[in-house]
């Protein structure tokens, strides 16, 4: 197992497009391993893999907070949402790639998505609440997507500069 170093906006990888995965093998079957444990260790309920710079269409998931609730770790190659809610539903997002930033994000309240599981076998399931954001927000990554564009020009547009100062000034140390 190994922790992976999380991209952060505005690195240009996050913009890009992730590519379908044809074959589920050993190989992206650990690297799924290790984005659990890097959102785990975070820490954090999703993680994209245009996030560590692999730019397929994978994402991890597990959305339970409670403590001494069992962990439930999801695994998507491949996930599409097929079906989605008229009803909505507000959340104040943030995340891993942009730290600190959060922001307001309305999104459809209930989504079926379908995927490939680490076996390569289809699979399809209802999301609601918070898992209906997080895989929202999740497979927003792999089609370039960040949270912060769902936002009012006004907070998207401080966010963006935030975060390009930090990265000046990191850049001078
Ligand atoms: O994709 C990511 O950057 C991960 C992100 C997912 C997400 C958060 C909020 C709404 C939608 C999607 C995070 O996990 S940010 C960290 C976070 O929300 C959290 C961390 C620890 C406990 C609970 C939440
Ligand atoms: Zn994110």
């Amino acid at each position: 197992m190994a922790l992976l170093t999380i991209l952060e906006f505005p690195d240009p990888r996050l913009r890009k497009e992730a590519l379908p995965i044809t074959d589920v093998d050993d190989s992206i079957r650990q690297l799924a391993d290790d984005m659990l444990e890097t959102m785990y260790d975070a820490p954090g309920i999703g993680l994209a893999a245009p996030q560590i710079g692999v730019m397929d269409r994978l994402i991890v998931l597990d959305c339970v907070k409670e403590d001494g609730e069992e962990l439930r770790p999801l695994v998507m190659f491949n996930p599409v949402v097929v079906a989605a809610s008229d009803e909505v539903n507000v959340y104040e997002e943030g995340c891993l790639s942009i730290p600190e930033q959060y922001g307001e994000v309305t999104r459809p309240e209930v989504v079926d998505v379908e995927w490939m599981d680490r076996d390569g076998n289809a699979q399809r399931e209802r999301f609601d609440g918070l898992w209906a954001t997080c895989v929202q927000h999740e497979i927003d990554h792999l089609d370039g997507k960040l949270f912060i564009d769902h936002l009012k020009p006004l907070r998207r547009q401080m966010i963006t500069r935030k975060m390009q100062k930090l990265k000046r000034e990191m850049a001078r140390k």
